[in-house]
């Protein structure tokens, strides 16, 4: 008898894409996609990015060899610089893809990762709507019981910034080595989106707020399924996704 094929596998990081990308629909969003390779104008500048940020280094970035002030995009953020240029408020969107950043890979760093950042500009938006709808989704994620703390955070295209963090899956905030005895795991940054990114794509930021989050989608899974070295989903090693 014929031996039975064995069947393709669906990637842990595309299940995790999809199973937020289904969430936000649900609620509204619209997918937004755009180039991997994108100018300094749309990764840096009109996301309020100083010209003399540390982020902007040869270190942090891949700049394009021979093609003047393009990179490969470090953050999926300058799809929604281009977004806001060409829509008018009010909208919801959520911009998945891949980005890339220049430095040494460890546990939890790796040169190239998925994001699934999200966007929500209109008249009235507060970080009210913004702790509710990443509460709603870390919930469809992670179950029911999930429980989180926003901390202030820094980032340059929002102001107030924030980090969230969820209580640790192990130990269940009782305190253990996964969350370093803290009890609470870091998951995402996110914020309210900062008047001057609202200004530089034509939109008036004393009529219109919003809401931004940008959480790497490898650390969403890392915690999901408890793999413990970010670089195993880019391996190409079959045992990894055979799992799944
Ligand atoms: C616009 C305005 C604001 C997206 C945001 C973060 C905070 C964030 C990091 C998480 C881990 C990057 O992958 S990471 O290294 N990002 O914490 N991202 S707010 O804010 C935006 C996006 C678009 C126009």
């Amino acid at each position: 008898m014929e031996k039975q094929k064995e069947k393709g596998h669906i990637h842990p990081i595309t299940y995790v894409i999809n199973e937020i990308a289904q969430t936000l629909i649900e609620m509204g969003f619209e997918v937004a996609l755009g180039p991997e390779m994108e100018s300094e104008h749309y990764n840096f500048d009109v996301l309020n990015v100083p010209r003399d940020h540390p982020s902007r280094d040869m270190q942090d970035t891949f700049w394009i060899k021979g093609l003047k002030e393009m990179v490969l995009r470090t953050q999926t953020s300058s799809v929604q610089g281009r977004y806001m240029e060409t829509h008018k408020p009010p909208f919801k969107i959520l911009v998945p893809g891949k980005v890339f950043r220049n430095e040494a890979t460890d546990m939890t760093h790796d040169f190239q990762f998925f994001q699934i950042e999200g966007l929500v500009v209109g008249e009235g938006i507060t970080l009210a709507h913004l702790k509710g709808t990443l509460n709603h989704y870390l919930r469809k994620l992670y179950g029911e019981d999930v429980q989180t703390q926003f901390r202030p955070g820094f980032f340059p295209f929002v102001e107030p910034g924030v980090e969230i963090d969820m209580v640790c899956f192990r130990c269940k905030g009782k305190g253990c080595p996964t969350c370093k005895q803290s009890g609470w795991i870091e998951i995402l940054g996110a914020g309210m989106v900062h008047p001057n990114v609202l200004e530089a794509a034509g939109i008036d930021s004393k009529k219109n707020q919003g809401f931004a989050f940008g959480p790497g989608v490898e650390r969403l899974a890392m915690l999901k399924y408890g793999v413990e070295d970010i670089r195993h989903f880019s391996s190409g090693d079959l045992r990894v996704v055979n799992q799944f």
